[in-house]
């Protein structure tokens, strides 16, 4: 042992031994407990940061922790390597998306290599490889085959100038990112797979889902948004073509008697029947489609709505009810067409005032008189009021009567419904995995067969920044299936759907006979620890909880759930705020490295804060870490072990007592 701490030549003489012997490199062993332990995989974006080195530091922490508990510990590493920023970077610096990933891929792996995580290296996944993407597009023809996977035509951001669809992140402040056009909306045909199908089963699997946070369960309850409610019609006094009435859900039927008016989407089947014969309403719904799709564009766009001069009849009152067109509700939400209650729904309200339609108060406010709703809407529940037979009900009661009454009349139904959608997987993009679907000649599609996958991506392509080189070259998209001439799809996945199955392929990364080698993976799975940031709360692991029960529906895997305890990392903050490259307040942890050595760097991201809590930067932070290491470093150094031996009657009495007090702490040490 020298006498100077020189971590440069201590970790990399260590971290070159483990590569070497395979130090963590880990096979299924029955005899033993298992531990998978699980890290969320980086996308490639050319180095890492400070949030990566906090994720994987706590990450290899627990997995070392369980690893010196006697347990057989995997922890795999790998990367989430389609997407758009390698577009981006490859029309920046001239240079394929596929080289510039692999270079970033071989840097970072450096970088996670001189920082000393155990990670069993022979597992090492990249998504961009045809031996992973391949196995993707066979679950996803396998899906088809079972119905759960359907094409339908939705809307996409449209830039009239570069004449191609921008992703949402592509569309700032309502313009495209290159072209600076003011972007529309556009439908046209993408692929969706039917996760609503497992709505009820993913809501309820988080009740079993005991070692996750409650806030990140509540989020995903809140996102797929159980609720009862009540389907019903308004029935048209003059049907538009075949048209003969309007369907609506609402989760709250008590307040039909406040019904002023009805707002249609502008993709709604009347408002495009009533648009042919109506110039200014085909104006108008061209309006309506340049606001981006994106929620947070749409909720913060000013409504804007036109009068058809339609005329619907209220279903228990018989009443002339107006009919709108309004750029705030969406025909991928629900029916199309929302029944308007201005005095206690505040969109409703808002739309009123503008647009002067009447407000009527049908819920009582707490003091039990008729709600005020001249200054903004009361949407909380209440006894009704001015409501013909319901009077003085509370919610509940007026729930039922009003189901039942719509029911005698069979102008309604109680319904449950969700508020999540099926999930769309289609992008416009070209570094992804193509989707394996074929256009055939005489329209309709269907999946490229089996022994015909993988679909590859070309790799060796120029990017002129608006077209997809695969949308781009007629070559690619031909295709011959027993004689006839037929075309690929040109559209890739969501990179979304790399990552819901990534955890699994882990288990058996180089199994070339199927997509999972189930004893690999059911001898490893559940993810005993997953470990990752909070905002991939919500898609990316409700999406993998999803993709868990479909290959359990297609007995892959034999767990209902993939990840059984969840730790999500606080952000890194520095000066109070995210540390981010658009703000340009990040750290480079390598500066750090090669200044201080890797157990500084990883010593300072577990001490600095508790793990789920933010972390503020601290240069002095560091400082300490490393004097800490450097001083128990110099006690190591001066130890003298001939005291250390001694037998304890020629101990002092002292001597003795911290003898045992040292065990007494060992002990405790787990
Ligand atoms: N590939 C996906 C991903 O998020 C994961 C899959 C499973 C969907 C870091 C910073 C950022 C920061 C500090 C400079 C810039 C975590 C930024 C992620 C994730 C993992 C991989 C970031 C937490 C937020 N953050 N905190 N500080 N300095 N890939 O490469 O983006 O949540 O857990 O490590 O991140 S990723």
């Amino acid at each position: 042992m020298s006498q100077e701490y020189t971590p440069q030549t201590l970790e990399l003489a260590l971290q070159a031994q483990w590569a070497d012997t395979g130090r963590f490199a880990v096979q299924p062993d029955t005899t033993r407990e298992k531990f998978y332990c699980l890290a969320m995989f980086p996308y490639p974006s050319g180095k890492l940061h400070m949030g990566h080195v906090r994720n994987y530091t706590i990450a290899d922490v627990i997995a070392r922790y369980q690893r010196m508990q006697g347990k057989n510990v995997l922890q795999p590493m790998g990367w989430d390597a389609f997407g758009l920023p390698a577009e981006n970077a490859a029309i920046a610096n001239n240079v394929p998306p596929a080289a510039w990933t692999r270079e970033n891929i071989a840097h970072m792996r450096a970088q996670l290599q001189r920082l000393g995580y155990a990670y069993d290296w022979d597992r090492e996944i990249a998504t961009c490889d045809p031996q992973y993407y391949q196995w993707e597009q066979w679950f996803f023809t396998q899906l088809y085959e079972k119905g759960l996977v359907y094409k339908k035509m939705a809307t996409v951001n449209w830039d009239p100038v570069d004449q191609t669809v921008l992703a949402n992140e592509q569309v700032i402040d309502g313009r495209g990112w290159r072209s600076g056009a003011l972007v529309e909306r556009r439908e046209i045909p993408q692929w969706f797979i039917r996760i609503t199908s497992y709505a009820e089963e993913l809501l309820d699997g988080l009740d079993t889902l005991d070692g996750w946070p409650e806030a990140v369960r509540t989020m995903q309850r809140n996102w797929i948004g159980k609720s009862q409610g009540v389907e019903l019609a308004f029935g048209l006094e003059t049907p538009i073509a075949d048209l003969d009435k309007i369907e609506v859900f609402t989760t709250r039927p008590d307040t039909l008697h406040g019904v002023t008016y009805i707002s249609l989407a502008a993709e709604h089947p009347i408002t495009l029947a009533l648009a042919e014969k109506h110039p200014p309403l085909e104006h108008f719904i061209d309006t309506c489609k340049q606001t981006s799709v994106a929620e947070a564009d749409m909720a913060q766009a000013e409504k804007l709505g036109m009068d058809t001069g339609l005329r619907a009849r209220h279903p228990l009152s018989g009443e002339a009810i107006p009919v709108w067109v309004a750029n705030y509700v969406l025909m991928d939400y629900g029916s199309g067409a929302v029944m308007a209650v201005p005095a206690h729904d505040e969109r409703d309200w808002e739309f009123a005032r503008k647009y002067d339609l009447p407000l009527k108060t049908v819920i009582c406010d707490h003091e039990g008189n008729p709600a005020d709703t001249q200054s903004g809407a009361y949407t909380e529940k209440g006894a009704l009021t001015a409501s013909p037979g319901f009077d003085g009900c509370s919610f509940e009661e007026a729930f039922e009567g009003i189901a039942a009454r719509l029911e005698e009349t069979g102008m309604g139904r109680t319904t449950t419904q969700f508020r999540l959608r099926d999930w769309g997987v289609s992008r416009q993009r070209y570094w992804g995995t193509p989707i394996p679907m074929l256009n055939l000649a005489e329209g309709g599609d269907i999946p490229i067969p089996a022994d015909r996958l993988p679909s590859l991506l070309p790799e060796d392509v120029a990017m002129n920044g608006v077209t997809s080189p695969i949308k781009a070259d007629p070559e690619w998209r031909k295709f011959e299936l027993a004689g006839d001439a037929c075309e690929r799809e040109t559209d890739t996945f969501d990179t979304f759907v790399q990552s819901s199955w990534y955890y699994a392929r882990f288990t058996c990364p180089n199994y070339t006979e199927g997509m999972l080698d189930s004893e690999q993976a059911n001898y490893w799975l559940p993810v005993d620890q997953y470990v990752g940031g909070i905002e991939h709360a919500i898609l990316h692991l409700l999406y993998s909880r999803f993709f868990h029960k479909l290959m359990r529906d297609a007995g892959l895997v034999s767990s209902d759930e993939p990840f059984k305890r969840l730790l999500t990392q606080g952000m890194v903050l520095k000066d109070g705020a995210k540390m981010s490259k658009s703000r340009g307040n990040t750290v480079d942890p390598q500066t750090l490295i090669d200044r201080y050595g890797a157990d500084t760097v990883r010593l300072f991201s577990m001490f600095a804060a508790p793990p789920e809590q933010s972390l503020e930067w601290s240069d002095s932070g560091v400082e300490g870490a490393n004097r800490f290491i450097r001083r128990l470093w110099r006690l190591v150094h001066d130890f003298d072990s001939t005291k250390a031996a001694a037998p304890s009657d020629a101990l002092s009495g002292e001597q003795k007592n911290l003898r045992r007090k040292i065990h007494e702490t060992i002990a405790k040490v787990e």
